[in-house]
């Protein structure tokens, strides 16, 4: 079982149809720099290629349809144009030897009425609003909206988005996907007793709450191969008004039916995104012990604790955010034990126009 094996952080690993350089992974990571119609532009070209040392990169929340937008100025991977912004990001992290999955998102609840196709209401497991915000250009941050209740026979139809997105992200060039399955949006609202109130086929139990994830997945990937499909969960994170009464069992069949689909890695934000490791028991051990792919480690990772994870044999490999925001070149530095730049102070992580906080982070000289 791979999921077992002990490495250290520069050891190559073979993941399903590609090599990866190393254990590092840049964390799907939005920064709300896309140009107009959702297309990333030529400074997300180098950005990413700046990055391409790391094992993998796993490019920002990217939608899979209109529909799945809930912030400013985040990509989609549904149109020719998208498509073929994308394809000039992944020849250029290609050309740098890198690796790049994109993460296939619907932002569910996590939306609002601007940002959706006629300015209708958001879709979601249930008609609840989430506690959260999102900027409205021209307002500033606002609540997001009261959702609608998706009708049953709608579901297919948002299955069918990701399973095209992801026939269209190999268009584009990625050497997968990777379907977010984390952080309050659709897929894990739908997975909540939080969120999911529903009383048909996709809601009451763990199984039917997690139904909607399994399609998706089975879509994905019947439609590129399951060994180019990843899939990201956060057990515990509140982030986004996330609530579950009772994460270890839900997850551990959301685990048990992912293992029978053979997904590539499976990628664990764990305990609250971006911020405490411990807010909430749970047993990730016993979550990785129900899955023989890829154990992907995230939240919060230094060096020393990401080597020790991966020498005891916890995960295979370690996705590191805001580290590889200020440290395009972070294996290096990280071989090196050379010093790693801190974020800029003056720089938004969401949102700018100009180079500044996006691709002017120093590497170090040649
Ligand atoms: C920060 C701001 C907006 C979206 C996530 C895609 O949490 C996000 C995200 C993060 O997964």
């Amino acid at each position: 079982m791979a999921n077992t094996e002990t490495a250290n952080l520069f050891q190559p690993l073979k993941l399903g149809r590609i090599e990866l350089a190393n254990r590092m992974v840049m964390a799907p990571l939005t920064r709300n720099r896309a140009s107009e119609g959702n297309v990333p532009g030529e400074m997300t070209v180098e950005y990413y290629a700046q990055r391409a040392s790391v094992g993998l990169i796993i490019a920002e929340a990217t939608q899979v349809s209109a529909q799945a937008q809930g912030y400013i100025a985040t990509p989609g991977v549904h149109t020719p144009e998208q498509i073929a912004g994308w394809r000039k990001v992944t020849d250029a992290v290609h050309q740098r030897g890198g690796r790049i999955f994109v993460q296939l998102w619907h932002t569910g609840r996590m939306s609002h009425t601007a940002f959706q196709p006629g300015e209708q209401a958001p879709v979601a497991p249930s008609a609840i609003a989430a506690k959260a915000k999102t900027y409205i250009p021209g307002v500033g941050y606002t609540d997001t909206s009261t959702p609608r209740a998706l009708e049953t026979a709608e579901i297919a139809g948002i299955v069918n988005d990701f399973r095209v997105a992801a026939r269209n992200a190999i268009e584009a060039g990625f050497d997968g996907v990777e379907i977010h399955g984390a952080h309050g949006y659709l897929l894990d609202a739908f997975l909540r007793d939080g969120a999911n109130k529903r009383t048909d086929a996709y809601g009451g139990s763990i199984e039917n709450r997690a139904r909607f994830l399994v399609e998706v997945m089975s879509a994905v990937t019947q439609e590129i191969g399951a060994d180019r499909v990843g899939i990201r969960i956060s057990p515990v994170s509140p982030v986004n008004d996330s609530n579950e009464s009772q994460p270890q069992p839900l997850f551990e069949h959301v685990v048990r039916e992912l293992n029978k689909l053979k997904p590539v890695y499976i990628h664990v934000v764990e305990g609250a995104t971006g911020g405490p490791r411990d807010n909430a028991p749970f047993d990730y051990d016993k979550l990785r012990s129900l899955y023989d792919g890829v154990w992907m480690l995230n939240n919060g990772y230094t060096q020393e604790m990401a080597e020790t994870a991966l020498a005891e044999g916890r995960g295979q490999l370690v996705s590191f955010g805001r580290l590889m925001i200020s440290n395009p070149d972070l294996p290096r530095r990280f071989k090196e034990k050379a010093p790693l730049n801190e974020l800029f102070a003056d720089a938004p992580l969401y949102g700018g126009v100009g180079p500044h906080g996006y691709i002017d982070y120093p590497a170090l000289p040649v």
